[in-house]
C-alpha cells in the first residue's frame, strides 16, 4: 500500500472509532513515513502541575559553549524546559530583566541524533520567582553549570506572560504543538528530529519580535545519523549562538504626574527593551552566548594543530551574521548543519535570522584567534569572541585523539 493510500485507511478507521467511542476531542494526526523520516506526532496536551522543580530537564542539555555527547544510537528524549523570567547581566554593569527559557538567555542548548524523538513539557513559570541557586541532582548539565558559573549573574524576577515555543528542527502542526499557554500553564507535546542541523528554538508568541527580543531563544544541535565525514577527525566542539539585544536605559517614574526620569545609580545600570530600536533594527548590542563578553573572558581553548568544530547559529532576531575566525580558514562548512551541504575553503559564512552552520577549521598555531561577525557594526557592539590555541603536548597528529 501507498503511504498516501495508508494515511487515508489511517484517517478512516480512527475517525471511525472517535464515532463509535462519542468523542468530541480532536482526532490525533495521521502518522506516516517518508523517506526514514516521520510525522504525525500526537495532539499536544495543555495541563497544570504543581512542578516546582528546575526549570531544564534532560541529560543532553548544556550550557553554551558547552554540547553533550551523544550516545550511540536513536532514544527518546524527555526534555523539559519551563519559561522564568530573570533579571540578567548581558554586558559588564549591564542588566535587563529577560524572558527565559531555563534560566538564561540564549536557553539551553539541546543535542540529539537524527532519528531521534523528543518528549517535550513546558510550564510557563514567568509568574513564579523561581531560584536557580545550586546544582540540582538529575536535573541537567544546564542546570549545574548555570548554578556553578552564573554567568549572567542572575536575579530571579517574576513577568507573567503568555508565551510558546517552536523547536525549528521539529516537523509539526505549529498550530498545535505551538500554541500558546498562560502563567501555570504546561504543555507537553512529541517531535522528531527528521533532519540533521543546528536548529533555532523560540518563543512564538506575537508580537514575536518582542518575545524574542526579550531573551526567549535557544538552539538544538541534530547530529546526523550517520554523522558527518570529519567526525574522527574533530579534536573539539563548542557552540556558538550569536543574537541582537535590544535595550535602553529603563526610566522609573517620579511621583510627580506621568513624567518620568532616568535612575541615577551607581553600579550596574537596568536597561528594558527598546522595542523601537527592535522595529527599525538598531541594536544596542550583538553578543555571542548572551553576554558581550562571554568568549572574551572565557576564551574556547585548542591546540595547534587540533581540528576544531563549532555549531553557528545566528537567532538574529532580524539581523544577519558574517561569520569569521580570523587566521583560520573554514576547511568544511555545512551549512544550516546539514553534512549534504557541504562547502570548502570558506573564510566567512553568512547566516541570516535562524540559518545555522557547522564550520571547522584546523588551528594553524599557537596564539590567539578572533571570532567575530565580519559585519563590524555588529562587532563593535559585542559580536567578538576569542580561541586560543595553547603550546601544544606533541606532535600534530598525536593530540587528542
Ligand atoms: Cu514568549
Amino acid at each position: 500500500m501507498t503511504p498516501n493510500r495508508r494515511a487515508l485507511s489511517c484517517a478512516v478507521l480512527l475517525f471511525t472509532v472517535a464515532h463509535l467511542a462519542g468523542a468530541q476531542e480532536t482526532i490525533e494526526p495521521l502518522r506516516f513515513e517518508i523517506d526514514g523520516r516521520v510525522y504525525g506526532m500526537p495532539t499536544a496536551e495543555v495541563f497544570t502541575e504543581a512542578y516546582t522543580g528546575p526549570p531544564a530537564v534532560g541529560d543532553t542539555l548544556t550550557l553554551a559553549p558547552e554540547l553533550a555527547p551523544l550516545a550511540p544510537g536513536n532514544r527518546t528524549h524527555e526534555v523539559r524546559i519551563d519559561i522564568v523570567a530573570r533579571e540578567i547581566e548581558v554586558a559588564p554593569e549591564i542588566r535587563f530583566r529577560a524572558w527565559t527559557f531555563g534560566g538564561s538567555v540564549p536557553g539551553p542548548v539541546l543535542h540529539v541524533r537524527e532519528g531521534d524523538k523528543v518528549i517535550f513539557t513546558m510550564k510557563n513559570r514567568s509568574a513564579e520567582v523561581v531560584e536557580v541557586t545550586a546544582p540540582e541532582r538529575g536535573a541537567s548539565p544546564y542546570i549545574s553549570r548555570l548554578a556553578a558559573l552564573d554567568p549572567q549573574k542572575a536575579r530571579p524576577n517574576a513577568a507573567p506572560t503568555r508565551h510558546s515555543m517552536d523547536f525549528h528542527a521539529g516537523t509539526v502542526a505549529a498550530s498545535d504543538k505551538w500554541r500558546g499557554i498562560e502563567p501555570g500553564e504546561s504543555i507537553r507535546f512529541e517531535w522528531m528530529a527528521n533532519y540533521p542541523g543546528v536548529f533555532l528554538y523560540h518563543c512564538g508568541t506575537p508580537p514575536i519580535l518582542q518575545h524574542l527580543a526579550m531573551g526567549q531563544y535557544g538552539v538544538v544541535v541534530v547530529s546526523p545519523r550517520d554523522g558527518y565525514p570529519t567526525d574522527a577527525a574533530v579534536d573539539r566542539e563548542y557552540v556558538i549562538v550569536q543574537s541582537e539585544l535590544y535595550l535602553r536605559e529603563a526610566e522609573v517614574p517620579t511621583h510627580e504626574g506621568d513624567q518620568t526620569e532616568f535612575t541615577e545609580v551607581s553600579g550596574p545600570v537596568l536597561y528594558t527593551l527598546d522595542f523601537e530600536g527592535a522595529q527599525k533594527k538598531l541594536p544596542l548590542f550583538v553578543v555571542f552566548n548572551g553576554h558581550q563578553r562571554s568568549l572574551i573572558d572565557t576564551p574556547l581553548l585548542a591546540r595547534p594543530g587540533e581540528r576544531v568544530r563549532l555549531y553557528v547559529h545566528n537567532v538574529g532576531p532580524s539581523d544577519t551574521s558574517s561569520f569569521h575566525v580570523v587566521g583560520a580558514v573554514f576547511d568544511r562548512v555545512y551549512y544550516e548543519g546539514n553534512p549534504a551541504n557541504d562547502w570548502r575553503g570558506m573564510q566567512t559564512v553568512l547566516l541570516g535570522a535562524s540559518n545555522g552552520a557547522v564550520v571547522e577549521f584546523v588551528v594553524p598555531e599557537e596564539g590567539d584567534y578572533v571570532i567575530v561577525d565580519h559585519e563590524f557594526a555588529d562587532a563593535q557592539k559585542g559580536a567578538v569572541g576569542r580561541l586560543r590555541a595553547g603550546r601544544p603536548v606533541g606532535p600534530p597528529g598525536a593530540m587528542g585523539h
